[in-house]
């Protein structure tokens, strides 16, 4: 599966490392929302779900986790691991959050408002979904 990472431009100097994140430039979307997680525990597994329509842009800024995308055919893993990294997820996709160090901060940029109908929290109807979907496309 195609997995799309960003590498965002550090501006360092003496007093450190600063990354600026700007919808429409190297996010790719307007920003509606942004969230974190943190006091996250190494064992502790998160997401399970995907969402219909919603685009995000994940940026472990502390630590590091794992991140599993499902497409529905193919998986795939990503290690967040650096704050110049940004792992953008779009609709359709499942995913689970795991391996969180322990001082592991995930921030996440997203192009909507929470919307709990958004989301599939099953995985069997999440394939369902899919199915539908592409039966759907074959018919228009
Ligand atoms: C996603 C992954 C990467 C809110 O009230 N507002 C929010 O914006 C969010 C994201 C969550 N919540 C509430 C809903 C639950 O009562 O916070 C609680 C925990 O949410 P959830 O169990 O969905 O968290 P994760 O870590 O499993 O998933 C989150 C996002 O929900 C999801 O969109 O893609 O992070």
């Amino acid at each position: 599966m195609r997995i799309t990472t960003f590498d965002f431009e550090e501006h360092g100097d003496e007093r450190g490392i600063l990354i600026s994140l700007e919808e429409n430039l190297n996010i790719p979307f307007t920003i509606r929302r942004c969230y974190f997680m943190y006091n996250l525990m190494p064992g502790v597994r998160r997401g399970y779900h995907a969402h219909k329509t919603l685009r995000q842009v994940l940026v472990c800024v502390r630590g590091s986790c794992r991140i599993l995308l499902d497409d529905g055919t193919e998986q795939a893993t990503v290690l967040l691991d650096r704050p110049n990294l940004g792992l953008y997820i779009t609709a359709d996709t499942w995913r689970e959050m795991y391996d969180f160090s322990e001082d592991a901060v995930l921030m996440v940029l997203a192009d909507q408002l929470y919307d709990e109908s958004d989301y599939i929290r099953n995985y069997d109807a999440f394939l369902d979904y899919l199915k539908k979907k592409n039966a759907e496309g074959k018919q228009a």
